[in-house]
């Protein structure tokens, strides 16, 4: 087989992608060549943690969301590999809420394992993709940083694993630009030690606004404002936290909301989202989507509906996020190896996602939510060889981790939960979540 794929991105779907090719050809088969483009120093994506904000030490973006002191958000019994499971890496089971460092330590010790780091080119970015619809191939433009040398190659296929969450979404209010404290993006926010004896603002009520406002809580902020522009989140908070309507301008040190309620705040952190961002690839392969469970124009939620040579993997929003990762790239490796067939028929393409639009609308709340995107982890490896692994089980652990936070926002990570892939309970952690202060992976690893 002389056909060439490129991966764009080495982060969780990317590494993915590289071990769905691997375990092919270790099963005796011929695989295409695999080239893939990861502008960072090293791979892990989101998880490869850097101090660095704004650009980097060649002037790129500088792609971590992630923070000092981060821990899983979602249970790990939700995003196993079931191919690689927690026992086999750490050699024993550990707790269910790992540090960013322990996660980054996992997912790099099953691409190790299989052997494909030469299959990256590191401090690389892609800088153009466009597709010849004579030649039926892609022309990959990429800048070696380290070189300072652009070069461009022809691929057969290409499969975007670039992420969705590293591009701030950065609203602006009235007064941002004569406030006398930091206005920053979750996106720069990198730790929390810095607004000890602060008072905060935080404005969003998602994943971010409330892990980004724990932290600060739990490495001594002296009190948290949450501003909605919806919907409270309606956590059982803390005393010196307090959840206020929409924020409506600020002055030099004051804070306005739409109550009519007013404080004065010393730092305004904006945990407002971020945007499915493409420089690198032109109008007739960029996807436009928002952040939902059935994105825009992927077939399957994967194959590109308008060239479905060009793949994407990762772009929905996430309850599922390694596993769905490993469904998704196993699935892409079918198609491009000619195991799986796109419809040749673009209407049935078109329609594939109309459905899956419609069926993610037609839920009602959050339960219907894990299931929907459970069903289609269920669906995307049926018709491939990733191990099959109980998917109802992890719906299981999110169903719990819910209700968990809802107990309690600041104990939910001292829970334990069973494994779907090898049965085994996972064991309490031996410091309460609020209390250990110290996350290294030698510490965490202490059980
Ligand atoms: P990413 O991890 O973003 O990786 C994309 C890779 O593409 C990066 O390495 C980037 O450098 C590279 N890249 C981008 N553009 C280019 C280019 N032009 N050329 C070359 N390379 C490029 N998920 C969980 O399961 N549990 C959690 O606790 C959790 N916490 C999170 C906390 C935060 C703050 C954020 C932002 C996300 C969190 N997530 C969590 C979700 C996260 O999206 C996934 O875990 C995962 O990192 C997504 O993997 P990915 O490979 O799709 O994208
Ligand atoms: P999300 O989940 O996309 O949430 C974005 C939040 O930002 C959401 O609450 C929005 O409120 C809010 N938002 C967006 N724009 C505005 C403006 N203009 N003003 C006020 N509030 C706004 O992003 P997260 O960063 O929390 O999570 C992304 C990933 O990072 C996730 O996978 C986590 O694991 C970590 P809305 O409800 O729309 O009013």
């Amino acid at each position: 087989m002389n056909t060439r794929v490129a991966v764009i991105g080495a982060g969780p779907s990317g590494l993915a992608q590289l071990r769905a090719f691997q375990s092919a050809r270790a099963k005796g088969e011929e695989i295409p060549e695999v080239v893939c483009f990861e502008k960072q120093s090293n791979w892990g994506g989101l998880w490869n943690y850097t101090w660095r904000t704004g650009l980097d030490e060649y002037g790129e973006p500088v792609h971590c969301s992630m923070y000092r002191y981060l821990w899983s958000n979602g249970p790990k019994e939700g995003l196993e590999f079931a191919d690689y499971s927690f026992e086999e890496h750490f050699g024993k089971q550990i707790a269910s809420y790992p540090p960013r460092a322990v996660l980054f330590d996992y997912i790099e010790g099953r691409v190790k394992k299989a052997g494909v780091r030469d299959w990256v080119r590191f401090s690389t970015t892609v800088r153009m993709v466009d597709y010849d619809a004579k030649t039926g191939k892609f022309t990959i433009t990429a800048h070696d940083l380290a070189n300072d040398r652009m070069y461009s190659e022809d691929f057969d296929n290409v499969i975007v694993a670039s992420g969705h969450f590293s591009v701030p979404n950065v609203p602006e209010y009235p007064g941002f630009d004569r406030f006398n404290g930091r206005v920053l993006h979750a996106h720069d926010f990198r730790d929390a030690r810095e607004f000890a004896g602060k008072d905060l603002l935080i404005l969003g009520t998602s994943y971010s606004a409330e892990d980004i406002g724990s932290q600060c809580w739990k490495y001594g902020a002296k009190s948290i404002i949450v501003a909605h522009r919806t919907a409270p989140m309606g956590f059982n908070w803390p005393d010196n936290w307090k959840e206020v309507p929409r924020l409506d301008r600020v002055d030099e040190n004051t804070a306005y909301f739409a109550d009519g309620s007013s404080a004065k705040v010393d730092a305004i952190i904006l945990c407002t989202g971020y945007k499915h961002h493409f420089p690198f690839l032109p109008d007739d392969l960029r996807l436009k989507t928002a952040n939902r469970l059935a994105a825009s124009d992927l077939y399957k939620g994967v194959a590109w509906v308008h060239n479905p040579k060009l793949f994407y993997l990762g772009m929905q929003d996430q309850w599922f996020t390694f596993n769905m990762f490993d469904a998704q790239a196993w699935w892409v490796r079918d198609a491009i190896m000619g195991r799986i067939a796109i419809p040749s028929d673009k209407a049935a393409l078109l329609k594939d996602v109309t459905d899956r639009i419609a069926a993610e609308d037609a839920g009602e709340d959050a339960h219907d939510a894990i299931h929907y995107q459970g069903d289609y982890v269920k669906e995307l490896i049926a018709e491939t060889d990733y191990p099959s692994f109980d998917v109802d089980g992890a719906c299981e652990a999110f169903f719990e981790w819910k209700d968990h936070k809802k107990q309690n926002i600041m104990t939910f990570r001292d829970n334990a939960y069973r494994s779907v892939i090898t049965g085994t309970m996972a064991p309490v952690h031996h410091t309460p979540w609020k209390d250990a202060l110290e996350d290294t992976m030698e510490s965490y690893l202490r059980n």
